[in-house]
């Protein structure tokens, strides 16, 4: 690629311990069996891969909710990584985060809010999950940390153990989609915060164009960046079975494609998770190929060239 190309930085996160079953683990290494970094040089992008962040021994915290799994590798992956999304934040165009099960987006974004809060833009964050994430150590039932990241970045009660947050992500910033599966408090929790949400009947209502295009809008008026959180259980089980967290009903290949070149279009993504991979679980390589097909998509892979963003 020229010297002028975009550059991106990829950086795996093995994480598996937020998860109820293993397999995360392998994430990193599926994404580049699947050809990850190759795909994005030929789309024109100059591509560092900076390997997996690994973790050292730790000791066991303590905590109140005796179902809490794996506190202390979560706090641990949290500082690791966001120092790691603050080093890639200023130093390319759009890091990935290569997981690695979903309480890496605690590190992940709280490291990239603090590149923004630097560099005195919102941030805002595209979250497509069938569920919220915003569990706190205290509501969680499960004790699986990966329902929690969305509540420690936006700073709710109850992180202290973790690395205090320099930039608490605003919850009015944060876009929900594909959301089908809601506990309890986290719906009490996202009315309290304001988040916007469109849960999959609002997709089936209303497709994926017109509220992506109000959010990129918002996104585009306030010099926003924009970190995107993709969650493999966003996608419908039927054409992404390598997950742990299956539930029926989720956004189909189109929708999720037309997502992808939306944001191409926007030219608004700053930084990408690409989570909840577990290749234990996957048919021959599908999902993990159908993650890469979709950042492929973000970074500017089109059927025919476009003069213009089609979707205004
Ligand atoms: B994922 C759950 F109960 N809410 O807390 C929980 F439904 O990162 C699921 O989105 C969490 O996959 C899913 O365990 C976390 C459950
Ligand atoms: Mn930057
Ligand atoms: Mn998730
Ligand atoms: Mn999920």
């Amino acid at each position: 690629p020229r010297d002028t190309a975009p550059r991106c930085q990829i950086i795996g996160a093995p994480v598996q311990t937020g998860a109820a079953q293993p397999g995360c683990l392998m994430g990193p290494a599926a994404f580049r069996t699947a050809g990850l970094p190759d795909v994005l040089t030929e789309l024109g992008w100059h591509v560092e891969d900076l390997g997996d962040v690994t973790l050292p021994q730790i000791k066991p915290v303590a905590h109140a909710n005796p179902a809490l799994k794996n506190l202390a590798e979560m706090i641990e992956w949290t500082r690791l990584l966001a120092a790691a999304a603050y080093d890639a934040a200023r130093t390319c165009d759009r890091p990935i985060f290569i997981g690695g099960d979903h309480s890496m987006a605690a590190g992940t974004v709280s490291g990239v809010a603090k590149h923004a809060a630097e560099q005195g833009r919102p941030l805002f964050i595209l979250w497509l999950d069938a569920h919220p994430d915003l569990h706190t150590l205290d509501s969680t039932t499960s004790g699986n940390l990966h329902g929690t990241p969305v509540a420690y970045y936006t700073g709710q009660p109850g992180f202290d153990q973790f690395p205090p947050l320099s930039a608490p992500v605003d919850p009015r910033n944060i876009c929900m989609m594909g959301i089908r599966s809601v506990d309890p408090a986290e719906r009490q929790r996202i009315n309290d915060l304001g988040l916007t949400v469109h849960d999959m009947r609002a997709i089936d209502e209303h497709g994926i164009v017109r509220p992506l295009s109000a959010f990129l809008d918002r996104v585009q008026a306030a010099n926003g960046m924009l970190h995107v959180s993709l969650d493999v259980d966003f996608l419908d089980p039927s054409i992404a079975p390598a997950v742990g967290t299956t539930v029926p009903g989720g956004a189909t290949f189109r929708e999720a494609h037309l997502i992808m070149e939306m944001l191409h279009d926007s030219d608004l993504v700053t930084s990408l998770d690409l989570v909840e991979l577990n290749p234990f679980l996957d048919e021959r390589g599908r999902t993990a190929k159908l993650m890469t097909d979709l950042t492929a998509s973000l970074f500017g892979r089109s059927v025919l060239d476009r003069m213009t963003r089609s979707y205004a």
